[in-house]
């Protein structure tokens, strides 16, 4: 029997792994990548006595991949907040899906464990972009202002980790980086105990101020897009970059576009804030887009397709 842990290789997915390990340790097989990498489960080599966990990847995007799994008689438990489309029901396939633009798989995680590692799922929440609702959730651990900034940071660090084309854009690929927070049942052991965290907050500060001396290509109060130039310190910011404008514009969408190796481009969409819907709706009309209500993305976006991606965008958030 191999135990094999799939998750998205962001905040998210790693705080509902690491939530689900805490309450019941194993050795596992983890298989996860750069955040972008969402198509995870074709990378199971399933047996029938296997145990596989999948978390905060779309169902959508991994139901073909899924289908051979279950044949093989394993058994899955798949917890997610994405677009699931059909969900098959199988006897072996256990799933606690919830898509609202409020949730994150490690909140779903944390309900299922009935809040018994709620600090993690508080740092989740904080890495999706959910800055309120983490701080509603919170409210059991009776933190200081200071310890929830804490959290907020370590959320959003391990989310701008997850940021990249390949591992390589990476400062830690994220089967490592949950390796080095496995250890830690407090997310503030963590932090005042292991490098990851100033390495990041280093190079998050870095890749920020680059990213600050780039002014939008089209602005208007509906939307907002930006384009990033083809370089790895573009590729790890431009998530966590359109959360924080996002907050900073709440009435506004915004997309941040960077430019890859063949003049397409990675796109990062965020729904107004004030109304979190419509960016899945928005990037699933492009043949690699997909995501969720609140924050979507599109993998590759032919250049020529740019004037397209832009009326698309202003026709879906017109005010
Ligand atoms: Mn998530």
């Amino acid at each position: 029997m191999t135990v094999i842990d799939v998750f998205n290789g962001d905040a998210d997915g790693i705080c509902a792994l690491h939530q689900l390990r805490l309450a019941a340790p194993c050795e596992s097989t983890l298989i996860t990548g750069v955040k972008r990498d969402i198509a995870l489960v074709k990378q199971i080599k399933a047996e029938a006595s296997d145990k596989i966990t999948v978390l905060d990847v779309s169902l959508d995007k991994n139901r073909d991949a899924l289908l051979p799994v279950l044949d093989s008689g394993a058994e899955v438990t798949y917890i997610d907040h994405h677009f699931p489309g059909d969900i098959p029901e199988r006897q072996n396939l256990t799933t606690h899906i919830n898509t609202d633009s409020e949730m994150c798989t490690g909140l779903i995680v944390n309900e299922l464990l009935g809040g018994e590692h709620l600090a993690w799922a508080v740092t989740a929440a904080f890495g999706d972009n959910l800055l309120t609702t983490a701080r509603t959730a919170a409210a059991p651990l009776n933190l200081s202002e200071d310890e929830l900034e804490k959290l907020q940071t370590l959320g959003t660090l391990l989310n701008y980790n997850g940021y990249g084309s390949t591992l390589d854009d990476l400062y830690f690929p994220p089967a490592e980086l949950y390796k080095r927070v496995q250890p830690h049942s407090s997310p503030f052991s963590f932090i005042n105990e292991d490098g990851a965290f100033t390495t990041l907050a280093d190079g998050f500060k870095s890749d920020h101020e680059r990213a600050l001396s780039i002014t939008a290509e089209r602005a208007t109060d509906d939307i907002a897009i930006y384009i990033f130039p083809n370089d790895a310190f573009a590729r790890r910011i431009s998530g966590v970059y359109a959360n924080e404008l996002a907050q900073e514009n709440p009435t506004r969408a915004h997309a941040l576009l960077s430019e890859l190796d063949d003049g397409s481009y990675l796109v990062s969409v965020r729904a107004p804030l004030n109304n979190r819907t419509g960016a899945d709706e928005l990037c699933r009309q492009f043949e690699t887009g997909g995501g969720r209500k609140a924050a979507a993305g599109i993998n590759k976006l032919p250049a020529t397709e740019l004037e397209k991606f832009a009326s698309a965008m202003s026709s879906q958030f017109q005010a």
